[in-house]
């Protein structure tokens, strides 16, 4: 067995999952959930997307991938919806390659509509290395999809390149702190420095923020304290099944 062929056979055979990450803003109350998939075979489960998602990438198999992840998330949001839990909007990971298809934006908003969400519930989450792509096309894409009212997160930010020229020009509603720099704002002067340089931008820019990677509570004491609102992360919440949410939603509520 290899990781691409366990793929194939996953996608034709319901062999993906979901699971579902809570964002928290400034006074605990879920702001979103981020889908993740995951495998359900003992293969793919012990692979993880960390290695799976690349594998994708390269094969070509992540345009199916992600079509599935989204319609799985678009059926998951409406069950819910129709029973009245608290939950609110969700963001689903997309790579390049998903968006630079020719029908990618018929696609999404085909699907939303057919579960009957609306689109400002969507957030679609783009690591700042995939704008390094054609940037133009991808502009245009994203710029379709903003106006139906679609948003867009860029994700892991901090790690790439992106220069702010080039981010002003995207539709974006929000930034994910990269993990690495959240985890060492306790060691770091630097980390903090960066933190609070993305939020002062992000403020300019009047763009959200959020910190992922949130593993500590003085994590957000100190997140706070920097002007970041919302926080995901294992101290928080670990990625939930669908049941867990749930029960952890009304609990909430
Ligand atoms: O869920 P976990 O943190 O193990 O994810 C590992 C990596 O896989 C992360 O970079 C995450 O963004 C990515 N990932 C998880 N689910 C999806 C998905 O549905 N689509 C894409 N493109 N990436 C995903
Ligand atoms: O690249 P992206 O940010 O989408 O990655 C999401 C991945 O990050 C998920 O697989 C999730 O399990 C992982 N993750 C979420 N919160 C934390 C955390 O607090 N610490 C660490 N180490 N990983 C996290
Ligand atoms: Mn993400
Ligand atoms: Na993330």
């Amino acid at each position: 067995v290899n990781i691409e062929s366990a793929l194939r056979d996953a996608l034709q055979t319901g062999g993906l999952e979901l699971v579902y990450q809570p964002i928290f803003d400034a006074t605990g109350r879920f702001a979103r959930v981020e889908a993740l998939v995951r495998g359900r075979g003992d293969y793919l489960r012990k692979v993880g997307p960390g290695a799976f998602i690349p594998v994708a990438e390269e094969s070509g198999l992540i345009v199916s991938l992600g079509r599935w992840v989204l319609e799985e998330a678009c059926r998951q949001m409406a069950d819910w919806r129709e029973r009245n839990l608290p939950v609110f909007d969700f963001a689903v990971n997309i790579s390049a390659r998903q968006l630079v298809q020719a029908d990618y934006t018929d696609s999404v908003l085909q699907t939303l509509e057919r579960y009957g969400i609306p689109p400002a519930l969507l957030h679609l989450e783009l690591t700042e290395t995939t704008l390094m792509g054609d940037f133009s096309a991808m502009a245009r894409i994203m710029k379709r999809l903003s106006e139906a009212g679609v948003l867009f997160s860029i994700d892991d930010f901090g790690t790439g390149y992106s220069s702010l020229a080039r981010l002003s020009e995207l539709p974006i509603s929000t930034l994910k702190i990269d993990r690495s720099f959240v985890m060492k704002l306790l060691e770091s002067e630097a980390a903090v420095g960066i933190v609070r340089a993305i939020v002062n931008m992000s403020r300019h820019l009047r763009l959200e923020v959020v910190a992922e990677g949130v593993e500590r509570p003085e994590h957000i004491k100190l997140l706070l304290a920097l002007g970041c609102h919302k926080f995901q992360g294992f101290y928080l919440s670990r990625p939930l099944s669908p049941e867990a949410l749930e029960a952890a939603a009304f609990a909430g509520d």
